[in-house]
């Protein structure tokens, strides 16, 4: 080798060292490294491996309630989650519980443990009716209200504010702030929450979404926060109408519980994929099944006839970074038969197990996420 390559070499490697890295970068630029790193993993992991994903998995299953280490879906596959789905939706409220009653510092305890566990933690909010105080289902139109001018504009700021704080005790043993897949304003494109289309027009909406990048990205400095967005499989026509943007937007997933009840229904939820990803693929981002599940899991191989099935059926179905299935909801305290993972004991067990060992499965400790 010539001598004067060498000094070409250096500078070669240490644009690399200094943020040249390849892969998708978040739309925050000040994202943290370890932020950057996720988005970059789940880009990566993506072409080989789906994620496995379980709302609310360390805080309770069917029949127990903040029990340490527990996990319906390790105590049913072996393994916790790759990804864990936390619900904010009361902080608004300054309430010391979640709307399906869990402790807001349990659940911070469990997004520590869950990343301490290689996992990636996700969070949405099913805020309030800021126009009437009801819930989020109260379809009373609202967005214009909180929107810059509006009347609970200051109150709204408020709310974002306490979720700034919540977030901001969200640090590992190193005092490195976790990162956080954040997934405001979902299933937009569904009617039922006053955040949904017939509720607000798609330019409120984006307002809306755009305005909570803004605040909590450059006002609030929540630097560990990648942004998702996953309007409902319903009317999912109209994506383009109600997509907030490329410059707000990491990750863009889609809701879809609808697709099981159809009566092709691995083709159908394998065909909705498949639009997925081609879109979240034309905009440089992440595509992710954010939320689905069969309720009770009422038929026994639903894991590997059903969900399997669907990601396998289309290449570029099996491209979407996780899947998350909803939560299992504690019977005698909560809702009986509303669960989406197996839990010990229940007839499915078998096939989630066959499920969790298929190759293209990736559970918590299957590998680095970060
Ligand atoms: C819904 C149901 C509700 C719950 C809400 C927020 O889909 O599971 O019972 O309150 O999510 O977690």
């Amino acid at each position: 080798m010539k001598r004067r390559f060498v000094p070409v070499m250096l500078l070669v490697l240490l644009a690399g060292c200094a943020g040249g890295s390849k892969g998708p970068r978040p739309v925050n630029p000040d994202a943290t490294p370890l932020t950057v790193s996720v988005l970059q993993h789940l880009e990566k992991v993506r072409h080989e491996k789906v994620l496995f994903g379980h709302q609310d998995d360390l805080a309770y299953g069917v029949t127990w309630k903040a029990e340490a280490g527990r996990s319906d879906v390790n105590e049913t596959a072996g393994a916790y989650p790759a990804v864990f789905g936390w619900e904010i939706g009361d902080l608004e409220r300054d309430s010391t519980y979640n709307l399906d009653r869990v402790v807001f510092t349990d659940m911070q305890r469990w997004i520590k443990e869950a990343h301490a566990l290689g996992g990636i933690n996700t969070i949405s909010w099913h805020m309030d009716n800021p126009a009437t105080d009801g819930s989020s289902w109260d379809t009373v139109r609202a967005v214009p209200v909180i929107l810059p001018g509006g009347a609970k504009h200051a109150q709204f700021l408020s709310w974002l504010d306490r979720f700034a704080a919540f977030n901001e005790a969200l640090v590992d043993e190193k005092g490195r702030a976790i990162p956080v897949i954040f997934r405001p304003w979902h299933e937009n494109t569904g009617g039922w929450f006053w955040w949904g289309r017939t509720h607000c027009s798609p330019e409120e909406y984006k307002a809306l979404y755009r305005f909570t990048f803004d605040y909590l990205t450059n006002v609030k400095k929540q630097h560990n926060l990648l942004w998702a967005w996953s309007p409902a499989e319903k009317h999912l026509d109209e994506f383009e109408q109600w997509y907030p943007g490329n410059d707000v937007v990491d990750i863009i997933g889609v809701d879809d519980y609808g697709s099981w009840y159809r009566e092709n229904a691995v083709e159908t939820m394998s065909a909705n994929l498949r639009t997925l990803v081609e879109r979240a693929e034309a905009r440089g981002k992440i595509p992710v099944l954010a939320e689905t599940g069969f309720e009770a899991l009422k038929e026994e191989r639903w894991f590997t006839e059903k969900l399997l099935a669907a990601l396998k059926a289309d290449p570029a179905a099996k491209r979407i970074a996780y899947v998350l299935v909803w939560r299992n909801a504690n019977a005698a305290t909560d809702r009986p038969d509303h669960f989406y993972a197996p839990y010990a004991g229940h007839a499915s067990e078998a096939d989630f197990k066959a499920f969790r060992n298929d190759p293209l499965l990736f559970f918590a400790g299957d590998g680095p996420l970060f």
